[in-house]
């Protein structure tokens, strides 16, 4: 009798991990842009009607708690301190002064309430003062949502303990562009943070602006690089760049708004989960531009005239146009 071989048997084999799925290529994303138009919008209706009700959209009121005099170089913002923008400076309000603007917010049906400052990161000193308004902002019942720049160790798990939602950082651009738009930090200093939000069990905000000079190509590559995070944001504002005289950026074309749209409907199919918001630059588009922007896919805006430094549509505006489609703002 021959003794049997011994065989590894398959349960003793390390197991394999379980399959991600599988992370979107820039020339994938790049081929969805390349769809026709009406098949690109199908299958972006098809994306958020699986996974939404298609006729309800997400409204975050925006509030700059912290106004100009930053030290970044963000070829687009007025903020910078390095640009002539004529902004007026404002620092850091009270928190009654934010309670006021959140209670208004909620009045007017806002779901969400999304604080900004402009800094590269917050100081040590400024986390309390910015948990304490978080706490009092998330007691009125809204979701919270705050974008203060670059985190070191530790702020993120602060904010999370304040109650803090979600922390917008957006990605802003593709990798190899992010040198063209801003010096002063860089594309890896971004992920990173975003890296730090992650672990500290918040809810990530992050997108890109379209219209500062980049190439259907680097828009492919911004919506790659979100759709690849693991996992991607679950909030991912759109900007159409709002143009402000002084900056580096203020003179870009606008981008066709044919390809803004096909930019909200690759970020819909290629992150079907996530709430696609269509975020500044509404002032800049029409009622019928808008909706489209919503045949793709988008179901978040900001809502209430005003933004960080620039302006919004009104709400009246707003919640007449919702009637006029039949969508439910929530
Ligand atoms: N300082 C923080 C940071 O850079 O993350 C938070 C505030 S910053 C103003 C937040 C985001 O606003 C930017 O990442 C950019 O996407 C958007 N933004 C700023 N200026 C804009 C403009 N002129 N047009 C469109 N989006 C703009
Ligand atoms: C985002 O993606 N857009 C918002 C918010 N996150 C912080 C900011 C838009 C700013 C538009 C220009 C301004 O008002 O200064
Ligand atoms: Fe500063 Fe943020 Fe504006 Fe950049 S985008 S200049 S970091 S406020």
């Amino acid at each position: 009798m021959t003794t049997p071989a011994i065989v590894a048997r398959p349960a003793s084999r390390p197991q394999p991990p379980i399959q991600a799925e599988p992370a979107w290529t820039v020339d994938a994303v790049l081929a969805l842009f390349e769809l026709p138009f009406a098949d690109l919008v199908f299958r972006a209706q098809e994306a958020l009607r699986t996974h939404f009700d298609p006729n309800a959209v997400q409204r975050s009121t925006l509030l700059s708690i912290k106004t100009g005099n930053c030290s970044e170089d963000c070829g687009y913002c007025s903020q910078s301190k390095r640009y002539q923008t004529g902004l007026e400076t404002q620092r850091l309000l009270s928190t009654e002064e934010v309670l006021a603007a959140a209670k208004a917010a909620k009045a007017q049906g806002a779901g969400r309430f999304c604080m900004g400052a402009a800094w590269r990161g917050p100081k040590e000193k400024d986390m309390a003062a910015v948990a304490e308004m978080v706490r009092e902002v998330k007691a009125l019942g809204l979701e919270t949502c705050v974008t203060l720049g670059i985190l070191k160790d530790g702020q993120a798990e602060a904010l999370q303990a304040a109650g803090l939602d979600y922390y917008n950082h957006n990605l802003d651009t593709a990798p190899e562009y992010y040198g063209d738009v801003v010096t002063t930090h860089s594309y890896q200093d971004r992920l990173d943070t975003l890296q730090s939000v992650r672990a500290a069990g918040l809810k990530v905000c992050s997108g890109g602006i379209v219209g500062m000079g980049e190439t259907r190509q680097h828009r492919a590559g911004l919506i790659a690089k979100l759709a690849s995070l693991d996992p991607p944001p679950e909030s991912v504002p759109i900007n159409n760049l709002v143009p402000i005289p002084g900056t580096p950026l203020a003179g870009s074309e606008p981008v066709d708004i044919f390809e803004f749209v096909r930019t909200i409907a690759a970020a819909r199919i290629t992150m079907p989960r996530s709430y696609v918001r269509l975020s500044a630059g509404r002032e800049q588009m029409n009622e019928a531009e808008q909706t489209l922007c919503f045949l793709a896919g988008a179901n978040s805006i900001f809502y209430g005239d005003q933004l960080l430094t620039t302006s919004n549509p009104r709400a009246d505006g707003d919640n007449a146009l919702f009637e006029k489609l039949g969508l439910r703002g929530v």
